[in-house]
């Protein structure tokens, strides 16, 4: 049986559980400040789910506790995950502690989903990143921490699973010193391990927290035998602080020590600038380290009034978190719910009222917001109106995209959309009915649309239907989706990986002109193009210059040139795939004074620098990945064989916890296909093994 929530009993049940706690946090706090919107950031199965899970039964807003092995938690309700048993889909929530309403996104930590987790960083103020206490910082925590980064979002991390055998808070921070931020900051001492690990000393407040069997906290004075450790991390907890925060040093200076309140206050203010990473641990199966977890995010992560303001995609509009201010949008998920189109909306500023009709910026369309929604996963609760800071749902938008910005239309403003990955891995899906053809050609439309990292096309070779997506499994996951949900079979192809081709060496001085006399107004247009690669590790994939003097060609030319040159880099003359890494410099041309025109020069940029890279050498990239395989040590030298077997470049052998080893291994990702059923097999179901995206890297020239 499913939870079920009303706004009434979070309430209630909020105001127990934050009594409960002595937590020193603005409990006054009201409006948009005591609003956090939070994400659950880590590394597959690190326990996002059951952390959220255990969130919501502590605030009150389910009263089961439901088990990711049991299929029965709030945020993973989709069937497929329920029978995976992993997250696959962002899932929002909301709850209640401490005075503070809490928006909840619970990410999928599987690297095919990482566009979920873009999408959620957003539109985020905050995070908790989740590690494991036996495995520390995995491949996948560094990926959405550094996402986390790019997006300035804050974290505090949790270190959990620490009643598993193994379980070692200590070098899982210093893994996180290692591998994430040179400053994190542990604020509890667990008290006993593994098996009979019970409690923590908080250590701001140098008192115990210990949890019973049913998962009711208790508080105490600090055990008799810990006394000496904890002054210990203390003292050490202080000095750290002391060195970042000038008012902490001089209490210290002052005092010899530093008190309860302006540690809350340095930890809070140093969360905030990403100067230190507060970590709290615990033990989210056996319910144990949730309270302090949620009194930490709540006094440290920021609220929206502590964020930046919110500005335009082309930086001219500024808008504060005020609910006077004009409305202000994103729609940073799309979903087919039964009930309708769900459009998944961050208000920035301004109030949405139910009724209202909102501007899509980038579309033009008004759309009619008929009812708006508090989220609970797959429940949900109307509300009237939604403020800045709040993250809602709302019926009625019928066109709204990912990434679009709905705002007042006397106001309009357009915010950035989150970046979408491209596609790497593509399969041919051709429906096994063939009556069926344009039913699934819909269905997969729909399913783009609703993750735009997902992508529909036709081969133009073949006349078949493929789809495009981050890896194996995220295609799997779309082709079983449209049938579970449609009911339409698709047979699949094998998948391909998306080639790219780049140059090795380019030409100097390559001449094109282009001129056409068919009657009636000609086209001239005169180039001189220098191609050449670009340096290794460049941001962009594409670099443009002029040094063109004198005039020679006009301002608007120079642009259509640019243009013209962009199209040319979409087709590749090795294979017609896209072109990366190339750097053109227009040095000279000529104008006719009747027949040239933007159009001439952007057709003569196309068609010459497409000749030029034909001149030129290039070589064909392929999609590479990161692969941490971690065996039991016996099987090491069968793996280590079938990862060179598979053109692998093995960067690392490490002993990994308890008897295993772990590789880390850079690989072509057409390699990885059906890996996990190699590896299983090769040992005997005892290895397990991650990727991460890696970038491209040269591929073998096929033969003949
Ligand atoms: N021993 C132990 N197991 C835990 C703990 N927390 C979670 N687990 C288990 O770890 C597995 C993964 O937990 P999830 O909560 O699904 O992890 P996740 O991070 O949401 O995983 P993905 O969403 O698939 O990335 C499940 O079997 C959990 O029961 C813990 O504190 N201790
Ligand atoms: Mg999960």
């Amino acid at each position: 049986m499913r939870t079920h929530t009303t706004t009434a009993s979070t309430t209630t049940a909020s105001i127990t559980a934050s009594t409960a706690t002595t937590s020193s946090t603005a409990a006054a706090a009201t409006g948009i400040a005591a609003v956090r919107n939070l994400g659950i950031l880590a590394h597959v199965d690190a326990g996002k789910t059951t952390v959220t899970e255990r969130i919501l039964y502590l605030t009150g807003t389910t009263h089961k506790r439901g088990e990711v092995h049991d299929g029965t938690t709030v945020t993973d309700f989709d069937p497929q995950e329920r029978d995976r048993g992993i997250t696959i889909f962002a899932a929002a929530v909301s709850c209640a502690w401490a005075g503070h309403r809490i928006n909840l996104i619970d990410t999928p930590g599987h690297v095919d989903f990482a566009d979920e987790v873009e999408r959620s960083l957003r539109v985020l103020d905050g995070a908790v990143a989740v590690f494991d206490a036996v495995a520390g910082v995995e491949p996948q925590s560094e990926s959405v921490w550094r996402q986390a980064e790019r997006h300035g979002v804050p974290r505090i991390a949790f270190v959990n699973k620490l009643d598993r055998a193994g379980a070692d808070l200590d070098a899982a921070v210093d893994s996180i010193r290692e591998r994430l931020h040179p400053r994190p900051l542990a604020v509890q001492l667990p008290i006993g391990a593994e098996e009979s690990f019970t409690g923590v000393v908080d250590l701001v407040h140098l008192r115990a927290l210990t949890w019973h069997e049913d998962g009711a906290m208790a508080h105490g004075p600090v055990p008799a035998h810990l006394e000496g450790p904890a002054a210990e991390r203390r003292r050490a907890l202080e000095e750290a602080v002391a060195e970042l925060y000038p008012r902490a040093l001089e209490e210290f200076c002052t005092h010899g020590t530093v008190g309860a309140a302006t540690l809350t206050a340095a930890l809070r203010d140093l969360t905030r600038t990403g100067e230190a990473v507060v970590v709290l641990c615990g033990s989210a199966y056996r319910n144990r380290g949730i309270e302090p977890l949620l009194d930490a995010a709540v006094a440290y992560l920021p609220s929206p009034l502590d964020v930046p303001p919110t500005r335009s995609a082309d930086r001219t509009q500024q808008r504060d978190p005020d609910p006077e201010q004009p409305l202000t949008a994103l729609a940073f998920k799309v979903t087919a719910a039964p009930t309708g189109r769900l459009t998944h909306l961050r208000v920035y500023a301004g109030t949405l009222h139910k009724g209202a009709t909102v501007l899509d910026t980038a579309t033009g369309r008004r759309e009619r917001v008929a009812r708006i929604l508090t989220v609970l996963a797959d429940r949900h609760t109307e509300t009237d109106h939604a403020r800045a800071g709040d993250i809602v749902a709302v019926v009625g938008p019928k066109h709204t995209r990912v990434g679009a910005t709905l705002c007042d239309p006397d106001h309009p403003i357009l915010l950035e959309a989150p970046v979408s990955a491209e596609p790497v891995v593509t399969v041919a899906v051709e429906a096994r009915r063939a009556t069926d053809t344009d039913k699934l050609a819909a269905a997969l439309a729909r399913l783009a649309e609703e993750d735009p990292s997902l992508r529909v096309a036709t081969d133009p070779e073949t006349g078949q239907r493929t789809l495009s997506g981050l890896g194996e499994l995220h295609l799997e996951v779309a082709v079983e989706k449209v049938r579970r949900d449609s009911g339409i079979e698709a047979v699949v192809g094998r998948p391909r990986v998306a080639l790219r081709e780049a140059l090795v060496e380019g030409v100097t001085g390559f001449v094109h002109r282009h001129a056409k006399q068919d009657g009636g107004a000609g086209q001239f247009a005169h180039l001189v193009l220098d191609v050449h690669p670009l340096p290794d590790g460049a941001e962009a994939e594409f670099a443009f210059a002029s040094t063109v003097t004198g005039g020679r060609v006009p301002r608007e030319y120079v642009q259509a040139v640019e243009a013209g040159c962009r199209d040319a880099l979409a087709e590749g003359p090795l294979g017609g795939h896209p072109v990366t890494g190339v750097a053109v410099t227009l040095t000279d041309g000529a104008t006719h004074p009747k027949d040239s025109s933007e159009l001439a020069f952007r057709t003569a940029a196309r068609l010459g620098l497409r000749e030029a890279l034909r001149a030129s050498r290039m070589h064909l990239l392929e999609p590479v990945a990161e692969v941490t395989v971690t065996v039991p040590e016996d099987a090491l030298g069968t793996v280590l064989g079938d990862l060179a077997a598979r053109r692998g470049h093995v960067r690392s052998t490490d002993p990994g916890p308890g008897a295993t080893a772990r590789v880390g291994a850079l690989v072509p990702l057409a390699e990885l296909f059906g890996y996990a059923g190699r590896l299983r097999g090769r040992t005997q179901g005892r290895g397990t093994f991650t990727t991460r995206p890696a970038g491209y890297a040269p591929a073998p020239t096929p033969a003949g």
